[in-house]
This record gives C-alpha cells, structure tokens and sequence, in this order.
C-alpha cells in the first residue's frame, strides 16, 4: 500500500455513490459498555443481523478486537470475514475509509483525521486514537493506496455523494467548531470537492434533532438515484423537528445537482412516537468518566434515512412505530431491483446512530 499526498480529483479519482455496485462492506463489532447496554449482548445480535444481510450480496468485513474475536466469529456466519483490528467503537461510516475510484476501475482510500465528533471541543469519547488508525489500516488489509488527508478532520456519515459530482453535507456539523475551525466554509467546499472528485456541495443546513455527531447528513437525507433523493420529515410543527426538516427541504426546492439537475425529494417520515431511552435501558449502560452517557427519556436521533443500500437489498432501520411500514414502502418505490429487508434498530440507536452510521462500502474495482 502506498500512503499518497497527491489530491483524488487531480488524479482522476471521485467517490461512488453508495447505490452504484460495490465490492463489499465494512463493519465493526460492537464492545464499549459506555455505548452499547448489558455487555453489547444485544447489540452484537443486531450486528449479526445485518452483517447477515448484506453478506447475502456483497462481501462483508467484520472488525474486531482480539477479546472479541472468538464471540463474533462464532456468531456470524461463515461467509462474513472476521478480522482482527482495534477500535474504539463501532462505527465504520466514520472511521474505514471513504473510497474513491477511477474510470478505469482502480479504488483508493481516504484516510480523514478523526476526532470522535469533536475532539475536545464536544467530542463523545476520549480516546479515539485506535480509530483514527482504522482506515489506514484497512487501506493496508484490503490492498489499496490511500489519501492522507489527516489533516482535515471528516467522519464518512457527514458527507454523501450521487457519484456525479454532487456532495451532500450539513452545516451543523461540517461548519462545528470541534471538525476544521480554521478553514471558511469555501475552504471546506474546496476541500471536499477535491477529496472526493467532485463539483458541487449541496449544504443543507441542519439534520436529524438530538443527534450527538452535529446533525450528520446520513440521518436527515440521503441519495436514492442521481437528482433523488430522501429527507426525514414530519408534519407536526411543535416537533423539534419539523424546523430543521422544513429548512432542508426549502433548501432541496431551490437547489440543483452538479449536473444542473432539480433535486426530487421524497419524505420518509420519522417515528410518530419520539424514540427515547428507557430507565432500564439507561441502568444497562457503563458510565463514562464516572457520568451517565444517556438518562432516562432522552430522545435519540431516530431516522428511516440512516438506511444501508447493498448490492441486492437495502436495510432499513424499524422502531416499532406505525412509521415503519410507510418507510419500507417509500424505500421499496426508490429501490425497485433490491430487496428491503426492515431490521430492528432499537438496540442501534442507543449507541447514537443507525445502520447506515455501522456500515462503510467499498466499491467494485475491475
Ligand atoms: O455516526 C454516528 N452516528 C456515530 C455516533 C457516535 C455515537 C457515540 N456514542
């Protein structure tokens, strides 16, 4: 593997969109008892779940520490590789790579300085030194040159491309003070253009109310077609959502792609019932520097738009809200050729993201 310092759009690489053919994906065994309650037990049920699921269409790389490795070996099915590679938690959109690819089909990886949200400005853990080592070191494992753009700090689920020279981000979290607070956000446009062999960023201003990475993109909107794409949405205006959704989708309404195209926006629906933590649940959790991670009532940031496309399905997160069939429904409109596969996300969400926030696809390469 060759560490570069050339810049991808200069060398003719861009970043696939999430729905093009991918090679596999990424993922990371879940193990923090600050993160995941009573012991990760049934957070590493989910995990197996979806890993299971989309090993049915592409190849699928399961991280885990050596203490683990027995356990996740033992529950995932022989076709998912387990691979031994420390981490700090388990959230692979942010901390594997983002991969970029040529036309004539090599693939590259991008190794973002990661700072766990924020850093010590309003960053979730300290430390985070073994996942900011991740995806260098699946560069290595997977035989792929890789970007050092450490220098500017990026999580995977703050940013989504079409593939066509459209980049989605949110204000809140891109322009944070705890990500790149030296750069303008001109600067920050520049870089992402560069970085992911782009033309456009299309900033939405705000994401998913309470979500704790600054409001990533991959929670409130997300590409479902080149010119399409989905945002969380509710009609209820005393919901502290409904400003943020109403801002984004003002936003979509003005703006076009990088290739001039208006955007089409369908709305998935977020749960009627706010998803909040339980006391039961709150008991199951580790503290964390002696503090509780969540209390009791606290809502989390629940989405349908945190959804996973794989080479033959797309997985859905479910809450147990009457909103679960309505998304499955919009999803299946989007993604007629896959299947949807609806996954209890209950015990996901309380770590702080979804399924889409677990999973980081590579893309095919020739
Ligand atoms: O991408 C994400 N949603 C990561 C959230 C990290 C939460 C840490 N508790």
């Amino acid at each position: 593997m060759r560490i570069l310092s050339t810049i991808p759009r200069t060398d003719g690489f861009y970043m696939p969109a999430e729905f093009s053919v991918h090679y596999g994906c990424i993922m990371i065994w879940p193990e923090r008892h600050d993160s995941w309650q009573n012991g990760a037990y049934a957070a590493r049920r989910a995990f197996v779940k979806i890993a299971s699921a989309i090993s049915r269409s592409e190849k699928l790389i399961m991280l885990v520490s050596s203490a683990q490795y027995e356990t996740a070996r033992a529950m995932l099915p022989p076709e998912v590789r387990v691979v031994e590679c420390s981490s700090d938690d388990a959230w692979a959109r942010d901390t594997a790579p983002t991969f970029v690819k040529n036309m004539d089909g090599e693939v590259r990886g991008i190794d973002w300085g990661f700072n766990a949200w924020g850093g010590l400005y309003d960053g979730l853990y300290f430390p985070w030194d073994r996942d900011n080592h991740i995806a260098r070191k699946v560069c290595d494992l997977m035989d792929v040159d890789c970007y050092d753009c450490r220098d500017f700090i990026l999580e995977g689920g703050s940013i989504h491309s079409d593939g066509e020279g459209t980049i989605m981000a949110t204000e809140s979290c891109l322009l944070s003070e705890g990500r790149n607070p030296n750069l303008t956000k001109a600067q920050i446009e520049e870089k992402l253009c560069l970085c992911l062999g782009a033309e456009k960023v299309i900033w939405l201003p705000r994401g998913i109310y309470g979500d704790e990475t600054n409001e990533h993109v991959d929670n409130i909107c997300a590409f479902t077609a080149p010119g399409e794409v989905v945002l969380a949405w509710t009609d209820d205006e005393n919901d502290p959502q409904y400003s943020l959704s109403k801002a984004c989708l003002d936003l979509l309404e003005r703006e076009s792609d990088a290739k001039g195209r208006k955007i089409k926006v369908r709305l998935l629906h977020i749960p009627k019932k706010p998803v909040c933590m339980t006391e039961e649940e709150c008991e199951g959790l580790d503290l964390m520097d002696g503090e509780p991670t969540r209390t009791p009532g606290e809502r989390l940031a629940a989405s349908y738009v945190n959804f996973y496309i794989a080479n033959g399905a797309v997985l859905v997160p479910q809450f147990g809200d009457e909103m679960d069939k309505p998304a499955l429904e919009t999803l299946g409109e989007c993604f007629p050729e896959r299947e949807i596969v609806p996954i209890p996300a209950r015990d996901i969400i309380i770590g702080g993201g979804n399924i889409h926030c677990i999973t980081q696809q590579i893309p095919m390469w020739r």
